[in-house]
Formats: C-alpha cells, structure tokens, sequence
C-alpha cells in the first residue's frame, strides 16, 4: 500500500453502483475505506500479482478443484472510517458462477475492536441479495431482490493474527464496524471463481468492466484491457 501511494496508483473513488446511480449526492468512498481494486493488474512494484499466484497455488492445494482469479482488493480501515454494512460480494460482479471464494487475509492483528470483519455463518444459503448502497445499507436502486433479515444467523468475528485468512462464499454477508484503535487496520482481499463461471452483463448492468468483455463469455478469458478502479 505505501508503494502503491508514492507511485501515486489512485484508490477507488466510489462504491460500485451497479445498477443504478443514486438519485441523491453521496460521500466519496474514502469515508469508509482506502482502497484499491485490482492491485494484482498494476505492473511492477505494489503490485500483488506474486501474491496472487501464491495463493492460487494455495487454494489449488487445499480447497480441492481448480479456481480462476477475478478480483483482488487492498483495504485499509482508518479510524475515521464509517461502518462498512452488511452485503454480499457477488451481487457486484457481471458474473454468473456457481460459487467461488474469497480470501480476506489481515495484514495487522484483527479483532472486533479495530473493525474485524463480521460474518452471518451459513447465510450464503439464502440466495442472491440485491447490491447493496454502501453508504446507506440500503439495496442499490435498480435492484430488485429483497433484502433478506439476518436476525436468525450466528454472528461470528474472528480474531485473526497477521496474515491468517478467512475464507467465505460470495454469498456470505458480512460488514465490518469502526476501527477504535489508533492505527489503521489493513486486509488484501482476492475472489475465485470456478473455471465455469461466465460474464453476465445484466447481473451488474453499470460494472466498469461491461462492454469490455464478450456477454457469455468465460470469465477464465481474459478481458480486453487493465481492470479499472
Ligand atoms: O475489510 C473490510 O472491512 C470489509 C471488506 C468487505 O466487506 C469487502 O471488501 O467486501
């Protein structure tokens, strides 16, 4: 993230309004997270492409099954940073998969007081929720599947020591709270498909990378040009 800074490699702007865009102003990303997508797509330094490999190599060896990388994001918690609500991964993504993975690795020592990510066990069963608004934890506009109450799920939020991951279903809700500690709280995030999943533009209709790829498609073809931010 410090190389990724002096090199000057601009975070992420905003939320990913995938359906539509809200009808009413809102605050820029950065009050809720620093963040970088697709770090593994910049050459050279700050890049976590070996990373990338690292774990793929990984996951080959211990999840069982081959997996395809999607995305990759770097995510620093300020303390000043919002609460980052409740949503699933997928309903983000131009993808039709029939599951997948992400690996949320700390790169500090993560418990609930400095904003450890909380999950809702098992609630990848409910099915697909809609995108939601992270500003609002409301579902984006233009959605159309329901919110679901995740008022009957075990809560869990792991203590984790640098470097330990998480590894949850696209499906999975979970949020993270304020970061009460004095120093920021750092994670490298990266999400595997199955081999079969295939770009799905009406899944995401605003995604930055629709009209970059060919509608059907396998997501296992790269697309056209870098991953935006
Ligand atoms: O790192 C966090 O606090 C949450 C990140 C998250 O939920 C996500 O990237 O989907």
């Amino acid at each position: 993230m410090e190389t990724l800074l002096r090199r000057g490699i601009p975070t992420s702007r905003q939320v990913l309004y995938t359906h539509a865009e809200p009808t009413t102003p809102r605050d820029d990303l950065w009050v809720l997270m620093e963040q970088w997508i697709n770090p593994h797509r910049v050459p050279a330094a700050g890049s976590t492409f070996d990373r990338m490999r690292g774990m793929g190599a990984w996951l080959k060896e211990h999840w069982g099954g081959e997996l395809i990388p999607f995305q990759d994001v770097l995510l620093a918690k300020h303390p000043s940073h919002r609460v980052f609500p409740w949503h699933q991964d997928e309903p983000y993504w131009p993808v039709d998969t029939s599951g997948g993975v992400i690996a949320w690795v700390a790169l500090d020592r993560v418990e609930p007081s400095n904003g450890g990510v909380e999950f809702a066990l098992c609630s990848h069963r409910d099915g697909l929720g809609p995108a939601i608004d992270l500003h609002t934890g409301e579902a984006q506009q233009g959605t159309t599947a329901p919110l679901p109450s995740l008022a009957g799920y075990e809560i869990v939020c792991p203590v984790l020591e640098t470097g330990d991951a998480v590894l949850f279903h696209p499906r999975t809700w979970h949020r993270s709270g304020v970061n009460r500690h004095a120093q920021t709280r750092r994670a490298w995030a990266s999400t595997w498909l199955p081999p079969d999943a295939r770009w799905n533009r009406d899944r995401a209709p605003r995604h930055p990378l629709v009209g970059r790829f060919e509608h059907g498609a396998l997501v296992a073809q790269p697309y056209t040009t870098e991953g935006t931010r």
